[in-house]
């Protein structure tokens, strides 16, 4: 790949006009001040007479219709009469799929005089390409709209970039999470990781259980999500390239699912009585499993993903200790004093019901540090503070993949969490061979809901989350330069709020757009 020459003040243009105002920035790019007129009146998306996918294709109509608007947010000032055209092909019509694991999103740009071709492997790809082609479109100072000469390959690092938000500590109303897709594409983000319920309140209404949402979501009737808002939030997620991936946390984190479900909670004693409160998940009763066998078959056909993660941390062992009944079956079983076997026990038991699903199990790393047979586990997701790497080389030398999170905690506000903090993350920089560093899949932004709602959802996510964006998009060499890409994240944050995203400034300066 080449970089711009003419990045300096004494251009005519801002280099921010090039690629280099694309964010994450592409693998590979030449570009030039050769620029194009682009007239909104004169402006067509086609498909390509070899493309796989033809008119109808759902998600590619509907993403014209969608970039449309981006690229031209007002139509009044379009002059220059000449006809542009974007032409799409694709390899594969995966209109009406949902993207997964082993999709493609790599695609070829090239912009030239009048036309500009845009090819992917794949619908997604095809997404990710006309995500940077909306980034290249500028206007000048009368508000002309131009598009430089410019030739892109590119294709993603990591192949699962995530963002993890919390509706448990907060219920976030369903219009904060489409807004909040929205945003991730802009930033090239493919996995929703939807922390759905947790302690505080169970919003997913269950067909199954209906009781657990109407006695442990904050209200049963305005603080849940039905299945139709589920389906929304999925359908929504498919059009812009984004999976969505569930999580029901248990042992631990599970009081709200104990007011609808008698008997799944642990109860505590104090000497030989209940104490009347509860602690994680019973793990000694077969009623529990029957219980979480009927709910992940439910979960598992709401979510068409082939990932769901299975929670597994922070589990508090004093409640078991207290229980005679826990204590017993610990003595049956042999695990002597050792709670953490009887959490993987535990575990064990829910990942072998979602394998029978034919799904894949995210698991907490808790739950890779107390397995012994760890074989049985899939993905890890390293979230502990500390030393990320030292975490990450533990799980592939186990044989192991991980998402690595502990990096990219974004609940904290800043400025001591600014965001050059989030850039500078080398995920693969540990002593590896090739086939463990492509056991590391990717990474994920965190949005744990405690301090967060739909008030400070936005400020606190963008532009910061973009910052690991790049990390886990673009090539490394290219982007290791928080000086470099201080420039770059202003103008992209200037596009977010443009595009109506809050997104907070990162320092002293203005936008041509001001939010508004
Ligand atoms: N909730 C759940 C949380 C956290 C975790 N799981 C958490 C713990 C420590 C920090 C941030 C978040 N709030 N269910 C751990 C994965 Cl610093």
């Amino acid at each position: 790949s080449s970089r711009v020459s003419s990045s300096g003040s004494s251009s005519a243009l801002s280099s921010l006009h090039t690629v280099e105002g694309v964010w994450p920035l592409p693998q590979s790019f030449t570009s030039s001040t050769e620029r194009y007129p682009l007239n909104p009146k004169a402006f067509y998306f086609g498909y390509g007479r070899q493309s796989a996918a033809q008119q109808d294709c759902s998600v590619l109509d509907a993403a014209f219709k969608r970039y449309f608007s981006l690229i031209f947010p007002d139509y009044t000032s379009g002059s220059g009469d000449k006809p542009f055209t974007v032409e799409i092909r694709v390899d594969h019509a995966d209109c009406d799929s949902y993207p997964n694991e082993n999709s493609s999103e790599r695609y070829n740009l090239s912009v030239s005089a009048g036309q500009a071709s845009l090819n992917a492997e794949t619908v997604w790809g095809a997404l990710r390409g006309l995500e940077t082609f909306s980034q290249l479109v500028y206007q000048d100072d009368f508000g002309t709209y131009f598009v430089n000469k410019t030739e892109i390959d590119d294709f993603p690092r990591f192949q699962f970039r995530g963002i993890l938000l919390d509706t448990s500590r907060h219920y976030l109303p369903v219009q904060a999470i489409l807004k909040t897709l929205d945003a991730m594409a802009y930033s090239k983000f493919n996995v929703f990781h939807w922390h759905i319920v947790d302690d505080p309140s169970f919003p997913y209404q269950s067909r199954t259980f209906p009781d657990l949402s109407s006695t442990g979501a904050f209200h049963p009737m305005t603080h849940i999500y039905t299945q139709s808002d589920v389906r929304r939030v999925i359908s929504h997620a498919r059009l812009w390239g984004i999976r969505v991936l569930p999580e029901f946390d248990s042992p631990g984190h599970t009081q709200s699912w104990g007011k609808g479900q008698s008997d799944l909670l642990t109860p505590c004693y104090r000497g030989s009585t209940p104490s009347g409160t509860f602690g994680p998940v019973n793990p000694v009763l077969p009623s529990t499993y029957q219980f979480m066998a009927r709910l992940f078959k439910e979960v598992s056909s709401v979510f068409p993903d082939s990932y769901i993660h299975l929670g597994g941390d922070e589990v508090d062992f004093s409640c078991w200790k207290s229980n005679p009944d826990v204590r017993a079956f610990m003595q049956k079983m042999g695990f002597g004093g050792d709670f953490t076997k009887l959490e993987a026990f535990y575990m064990e038991k829910i990942v072998n019901i979602t394998s029978a699903l034919k799904k894949t199990s995210i698991v907490w790393q808790d739950v890779f540090d107390y397995h012994e047979r760890r074989s049985s586990l899939s993905v890890v997701e390293v979230w502990r503070h500390g030393c990320y790497l030292c975490e990450v080389r533990r799980v592939v030398n186990a044989g192991l993949r991980v998402i690595l999170a502990s990096p990219w905690y974004l609940d904290q506000p800043g400025p001591t969490h600014n965001w050059a903090r989030y850039y500078t993350v080398w995920p693969l920089a540990f002593k590896g061979t090739e086939e463990q560093k492509k056991l590391v899949i990717g990474g994920e932004v965190c949005m744990w809901g405690e301090y967060v709602d739909a008030t400070n959802l936005t400020p606190r996510l963008w532009p910061r989350a973009s910052a690991a964006a790049e990390r886990l998009w673009s090539d490394e060499k290219q982007t290791s330069s928080v000086d470099e890409a201080f420039p770059r994240l202003q103008d992209f944050r200037c596009k977010l709020v443009r595009r109506g995203i809050r997104a907070e400034p990162l320092h002293v300066g203005h936008c041509k757009h001001e939010y508004q």
